[in-house]
């Protein structure tokens, strides 16, 4: 076997899916076309100084309008899926089924006919962070009526584009906001049960009929203790992991939050004095809805850090209630992100702890990437180093551990709209030249590397000559 660091030779699984992956408010631009409402990120990139630069997504990579370019760029990639987020809004402009927007719905429709047409299967975000401003005026993701509202938006979105693709995966993703030591916690409880909702809308109505798989998607970090010879490192790592991944799985796979979990906020609640934990409680009657929502799990994944014990005192806040610090090791290679360090052996730990704790589900890497800061570079070997060494690890844990991968998701197509960063952090295999108003995607150098190891669908030893797989310029 090889070392941890030594590469593996050998294959993923035969239909292993290859994908790439954007999201909506990222790519897509066209922020007011045809009857589009306004998401919270519209409102947001428009008040000044929140972006760097005062960017926003009024254009993006114009993605609305150039169906065909982002298709030219999937196949040079040779991806056999694509992952791609639906804007809420934009087919729901007030986020409410008072409306939809046939004209929003039929840019989805253009783009899944042409995937489909170019033999690349979609697999669809349902929210990628872009919520209908209309909803967050009312409270948005602590009001618990979204539950009511993001059930009634899958299904419109199961209805429309469910019967014509019979392979489409639907995930999205969680969100936090303020009010440190109890907002998060609400958010991600009427998450969970929206998402929960969505899943049953699915199963009760759509799965017979188009036979497609619905699940969550998940980020989190990999922790390792600061030093591994303290005790209370090693427990501030098990929470780091734990108030991450486990905060959203623990419920969707187990049913509920962890006892970690609900006893240290419990505690921390009553010791300041609160008459109850901070963190919300699901009724029985919701944990036994809300367990066993998954077809998979789907998994964001980017890096890892360093976790030392750390007490916040009374503090109310998500970091004190986890009562860990994170740092870096400095010899961990940098990256554009200052959160994100070149740490790949973490992943195949992290595959390992999800099939232990989660009772070894199939798993779908929706998000994995890295960045850089450079106006352009072509020459992105530290991409290709990235994406060698962390799908290296996904092999092993396919081969040596055994873990049930089936996909992987490259993050990302193009450079594009890094939220609060602005243009600045790219993460994309190419190239989008912003100072051309035909905002031309020119590839880097990593796409020929990415498509050598889809063609390949593994890694080819350096001794097996010729390279048949091997994709050249
Ligand atoms: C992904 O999340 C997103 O899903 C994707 O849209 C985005 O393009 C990609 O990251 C790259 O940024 O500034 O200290 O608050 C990865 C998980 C969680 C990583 C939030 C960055 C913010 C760190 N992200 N985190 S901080």
């Amino acid at each position: 076997l090889p070392t941890e660091e030594e590469m593996l030779y050998g294959h993923f699984p035969e239909g292993f899916i290859w994908s790439t992956a954007t999201a909506a408010y990222q790519i897509e631009g066209a922020w007011r076309a045809d009857g589009k409402g306004l998401s919270i990120w519209d409102k947001f990139a428009h008040t000044a100084l929140k972006i760097s630069q005062d960017e926003n997504g009024d254009i993006a990579c114009d993605s609305y309008n150039k169906i065909a370019e982002d298709i030219n760029s999937l196949k040079t990639l040779r991806v056999n899926h694509y992952r791609f987020s639906i804007s809420w809004p934009r087919i729901m402009p007030d986020g409410t089924t008072r409306k939809i927007n046939e004209a929003g719905l039929n840019y989805y429709h253009r783009l899944v006919d042409a995937l489909l047409a170019a033999n690349i299967k979609p697999q669809v975000t349902l929210y990628h962070w872009d919520l209908p401003q209309a909803l967050q005026d009312v409270g948005g993701w602590e009001n618990d009526t979204i539950v009511e509202r993001f059930r009634d938006y899958s299904d419109v979105v199961f209805n429309s584009l469910g019967d014509k693709v019979n392979n489409l995966r639907f995930y999205f993703c969680p969100g936090i906001s303020f009010r440190p030591g109890t907002a998060p916690y609400i958010v991600a409880h009427n998450l969970i049960k929206a998402h929960a909702e969505a899943w049953h809308v699915y199963n009760d109505k759509y799965r017979a009929k188009h036979g497609g798989i619905v699940g969550i998607t998940i980020n989190s970090d990999w922790a390792e203790p600061r030093n591994p010879y303290k005790q209370e490192d090693v427990d501030a790592a098990v929470r780091v992991v734990q108030f991450q991944i486990g905060w959203f799985a623990h419920p969707v796979f187990n049913g509920d939050y962890s006892d970690l979990m609900k006893n240290i906020i419990r505690e921390r609640s009553l010791a300041a004095g609160r008459p109850q934990s901070r963190l919300p409680e699901f009724t029985p009657a919701e944990v036994a809805r809300i367990k066993g929502t998954h077809d998979y799990f789907g998994f964001n994944h980017y890096t890892t850090v360093l976790a030392y014990n750390m007490d916040y005192k009374n503090l109310e806040h998500y970091d004190a209630d986890r009562g860990a610090g994170t740092v870096a090791d400095r010899t961990w290679l940098d990256s554009g992100s200052f959160w994100l360090k070149v740490t790949p052996v973490g992943f195949r730990n992290i595959l390992n702890f999800i099939k232990e704790e989660y009772g070894d589900p199939p798993i779908y890497i929706t998000e994995n990437g890295v960045s850089e800061r450079e106006s352009m570079n072509l020459n992105d070997v530290h991409r290709i180093h990235y994406y060698d060494n962390y799908i290296n690890q996904a092999l092993k844990a396919y081969l040596l551990d055994g873990i049930d991968i089936r996909g992987y998701a490259a993050w990302t197509l193009m450079d594009n709209l890094e939220w609060a960063t602005g243009f600045d952090d790219k993460f994309g295999f190419f190239y989008v030249n912003r100072s051309d108003p035909s905002l031309p995607r020119i590839p880097k150098k990593s796409v020929w590397h990415y498509a050598t190891i889809i063609n390949c669908n593994g890694f080819i030893s350096p001794g097996e000559i010729p390279h048949e797989c091997q994709i050249h310029e």
